[in-house]
């Protein structure tokens, strides 16, 4: 069959610092191809609308594919469907995905039969036998772990049992040179590891995952490494290195190999303070820029997104992040409750570093805890605002007023890495990207105010909402993780992590799931 995979169009944050390639549908559709399948992808994060309706009409799948890792992407994603199901009547439309996977019944219901069915889960572990159901008997499909149709739901989604076993399909991806991350332009995505031992309460990485992690080897990690043509390389690891033999083994073999590239990855302050060596072993390899979830800079702040991290703590890991001589980029999360005076209080302590600092807005997603236990209730039923750029929660200041606040601090604070100043400190790389072509660090440069803009915040929220998300159940004070889970969890058993490891991370993490 025809396996057409598709990644939707970009959101406000891909608009300007980053552009990323599809890893999660480059690997689906591996797995396709490795069942005898044709396979084709375009990632709508660098090409158009137009270029999709060409594409259908000229290679007309069988089989057309959404990615939905993101909720904002939802009325985007059924848009699309419906669309091409008006085009080709016969080709069977289906979505897998983070975000997906959390709203499988309420996708399909507002496509209203536009989507077949949703696939949970890691789309690897039954994508095949998905497309089995589909070409030889569709009554199957409710046989498939993880696949969701309005008709009823399969068995639970099924786990991949070896990492090692997937290869990413890049050379599907056309334009790869649109993907970029800061000054690591082009850049490609690579990953370590898969899921998240910690729980904290505003994300669903963990219970996406059944709160497992499971690692690629070293060896299978440098091959696919080495594949790899792009200079610069994304680790997409929710939180990397966790344990630190296997990221010492990685590193020793990339060492071994002489493979040379500039990487960025993400971490916790507590695992980069635990493991110092791992961290320094990857600067001289050529790690080039950490992205460090701190969320607060109060201890307030901080006990109420739960990291069980303390601020002595945090300001440690950030002192040894910068004694490591790399660029450095923080998250803190703008609270609705925020007034100018807070607002105030972090640009001045933002200016004071000289770290790159991101500001999202606490917003509560289908999947996290948080979503069940926010006594403060969701003003807004438009999925396109849940991108951590806008508040959907109930704002202190009146709303136009918290967005100015907000848009103003994110201007000073990206302006100490934009513009002019930005480009004089690192003119050289900049001019080195130009003469191979590669423009689009230099232009994210210029780019801010076209995206960030208070007015076009607000005016967001009055858009027409053709599809309405549901609303959280009743509020709860203790939820059972179980009742979260995409992925059924293994306890114990699902971490391949050591027991220092574990018990490191029960000392750290707030949740009671096993
Ligand atoms: C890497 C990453 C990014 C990257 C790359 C994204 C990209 N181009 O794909 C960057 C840095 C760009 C990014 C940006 C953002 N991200 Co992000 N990101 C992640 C992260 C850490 C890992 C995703 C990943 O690549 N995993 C590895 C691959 C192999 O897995 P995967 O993509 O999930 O794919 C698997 C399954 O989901 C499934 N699958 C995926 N697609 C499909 C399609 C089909 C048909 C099927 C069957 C299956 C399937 O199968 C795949 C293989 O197992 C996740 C957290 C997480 N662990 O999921 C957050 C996460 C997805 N991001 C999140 C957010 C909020 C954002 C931003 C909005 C943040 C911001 N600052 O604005 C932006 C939006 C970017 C945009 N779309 O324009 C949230 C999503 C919340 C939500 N419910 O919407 C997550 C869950 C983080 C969190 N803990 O809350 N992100
Ligand atoms: S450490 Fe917390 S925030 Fe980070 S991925 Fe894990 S559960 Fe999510």
């Amino acid at each position: 069959m025809r396996f057409l995979a598709v990644h939707p169009g970009p959101l406000m944050y891909t608009k300007i610092f980053l552009r990323l390639e599809p890893l999660g549908l480059e690997l689906v559709a591996a797995a396709v191809r490795r069942a005898g399948h044709e396979a084709r992808l375009i990632d709508l994060q660098a090409a158009s609308h137009e270029d999709y309706f060409r594409l259908v009409d000229d290679w007309q799948p069988d089989v057309v594919a959404f990615s939905c890792n993101y909720l904002a992407n939802v009325p985007e994603v059924v848009d699309l469907a419906k669309l091409t199901r008006a085009r080709r009547p016969n080709t069977f439309i289906f979505v897998g995905g983070h975000s997906a996977s959390f709203t499988a019944q309420e996708l399909l219901e507002h496509a209203a039969g536009a989507i077949d069915c949703i696939l949970k889960g890691e789309g690897e572990a039954s994508v095949s036998e998905l497309l089995e159901a589909v070409a030889h008997d569709r009554r199957a499909l409710d046989r498939v772990p993880g696949a969701v149709s309005l008709d009823g739901e399969g068995p639970p989604a099924r786990l991949v049992e070896n990492l090692d076993a997937l290869v990413p399909a890049r050379d599907l991806l056309k334009r790869r040179r649109k993907y970029f991350l800061g000054t690591l332009d082009p850049c490609a995505s690579i990953e370590f590891a898969r899921g998240c031992p910690w729980d904290c309460s505003f994300c669903s990485a963990w219970t996406f995952y059944g709160r497992s992690y499971r690692v690629v080897s070293p060896e299978r990690a440098v091959e696919d490494l080495a594949s790899i043509r792009e200079p610069g390389v994304f680790i997409v690891d929710d939180v990397a290195f966790v344990q630190s033999k296997h990221g010492l083994e990685i590193g020793e073999a990339i060492a071994r190999r002489g493979i040379r590239k500039q990487y960025y990855l993400e971490t916790r302050g507590d695992v980069l303070l635990r493991n110092k060596d791992v961290f320094r072993m990857w600067t001289r390899l050529g790690l080039s820029y950490m992205f460090l979830g701190l969320e607060a800079i109060d201890e307030e702040g901080l006990r109420k997104y739960r990291k069980r991290i303390s601020l002595g703590h945090a300001f440690e890991a950030l002192e040894f992040a910068r004694s490591l001589g790399i660029a450095v980029a923080i998250n803190l999360i703008a609270d609705p409750e925020w007034d100018r005076e807070r607002f105030a209080v972090v640009r001045q302590w933002c200016l004071e570093i000289p770290e790159i600092v991101n500001i999202s807005v606490n917003t509560p997603y289908p999947g996290t805890e948080t979503w069940r236990t926010e006594a403060r209730r969701i003003h807004t039923r438009d999925y396109r605002l849940y991108d951590i750029q806008h508040a959907v929660l109930p704002t202190k200041l009146p709303l136009a007023e918290f967005y100015e606040e907000l848009v103003h601090t994110q201007r000073v604070l990206a302006m100490k890495h934009m513009g002019w100043t930005a480009f004089r400190d690192v003119a050289t790389i900049v001019l080195g990207h130009l003469a191979r072509g590669q423009t689009n660090f230099f232009r994210s440069l210029w780019k801010f105010d076209s995206v960030f803009n208070p007015k076009l915040l607000l005016a967001d929220h009055h858009r027409p909402v053709a599809y309405e998300m549901k609303m959280p159940p009743p509020v709860q004070a203790k939820v059972d993780p179980r009742q979260l889970y995409v992925l059924q969890a293994r306890g114990r058993q699902g971490r391949a992590i050591d027991d220092a490891t574990e018990q490191f991370v029960d000392a750290t993490r707030m949740g009671t799931s096993e």
